[in-house]
């Protein structure tokens, strides 16, 4: 399937968030249309819906096969797909609390990515989808960072980098203590997801400016690599290796419009007068019977009263005129 996702770029914002996203944090927006790029095009070659406008939603290799698929978590309960356009969950877990903070990552190098819980500045590492205690608990940075997860030296595992404003403090284990590389890259307001975008294991950034990417090799900052306008500047960005091919690349998350609101009626609603009660007593076959009964006009709900008499329709059967 292919789809059209070409956007202005002229006409579209630049984002004030700050979040940095990689593949490895929950990625957020809504919307359950998404669109998938293997190459560096503007159009999709995986078109598909997935899950709940809802849902909370996560990119990683769930079973080593090199391929990214997604993930969709509601409270505490991961449903896990390995298939690229959705379809059944090949594992449900439930691991940590509804509001916990979860990075997914290969944190032990197996080509599986697997759930971190973030509590504040502390780090409950699995390295399976299942439930039960961490294999590892590591303390890292201050509670309020960014995070960003990636492969930073190429040796095939995920570690942690914290962000804060433009400055990347990347480490190579995961261990506390100084950061391995200390980096300034873009501006403090910009839109940052990491990936492989160049097939040599190492993961280095994308900034995100409204619907254009910049996409860098290197986190030595610099001219971008690479500038990329892919879908619309309200979609919600997602980065992974969809193929398996090596090379990480984009797509996106789409919300549906919202539906147009309902015309308001052309005309007020007619209102039906009630039929009248059948009149017991009191008959009058036609109006010249009520005459030479020498009865007054007959009104709607009198005894006597039949719409058949009332030629005019106003409620007043046999008015003498
Ligand atoms: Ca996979
Ligand atoms: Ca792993
Ligand atoms: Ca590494
Ligand atoms: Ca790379």
């Amino acid at each position: 399937m292919t789809a059209l996702l070409a956007g202005a770029v002229a006409a579209v914002p630049l984002f004030a968030a700050t979040g940095a996203a990689a593949k490895g944090d929950e990625i957020g927006g809504s919307g359950a249309e998404y669109y998938l790029n293997d190459a560096w095009t503007g159009s999709a070659n995986w078109a598909f819906k997935y899950g709940r406008t809802d849902d909370r939603v996560y990119v990683g290799d769930w079973n080593g096969d090199g391929k990214d698929t997604l993930a969709v978590r509601r409270g505490n309960v991961y449903h896990f797909t390995n298939s690229q356009a959705g379809g059944p969950a090949a594992n449900v877990v439930a691991y940590g609390r509804a509001n916990d903070t979860v990075l997914m990552g290969d944190w032990d190098g197996d080509g599986k990515d697997t759930p971190a819980v973030r509590r504040g500045n502390v780090y409950h590492i699995k390295n399976s989808l299942t439930g039960g205690n961490a294999d590892r608990v590591v303390v890292y940075g201050r509670a309020g960072d960014d995070v960003v997860v990636g492969d930073w030296d190429g040796d095939g595992k995920d570690t942690l980098g914290v962000r804060r404003g433009s400055t990347y403090y990347l480490k190579n284990s995961l261990t506390g203590g100084p950061a391995d590389h200390v980096l300034v890259y873009g501006r403090a307001t910009d839109q940052v997801f990491v990936g492989d975008w160049n097939r040599d294991g190492i993961d280095t950034p994308a900034v995100r400016r409204g619907s254009t990417y910049y996409i860098s090799n290197t986190f030595a900052g610099g001219q971008a690599n690479r500038v990329l306008v892919y879908g619309r500047a309200n979609d919600t960005t997602l980065v992974g290796d969809w193929n398996g091919d090596g090379t990480d690349t984009l797509g996106v998350r789409r919300a549906p419009k919202p539906p147009a609101p309902a015309p308001a009626p052309a005309t007020r609603p007619v209102t039906v007068p009630a039929p009248a009660p059948a009149s017991p007593g009191v008959y009058y076959k036609n109006c010249a019977a009520v005459r030479a009964a020498g009865k007054a006009p007959l009104f709607r709900g009198q005894p006597g009263y039949r719409s058949g008499l009332d030629r005019d329709g106003d409620g007043i059967a046999c008015e003498w005129t």
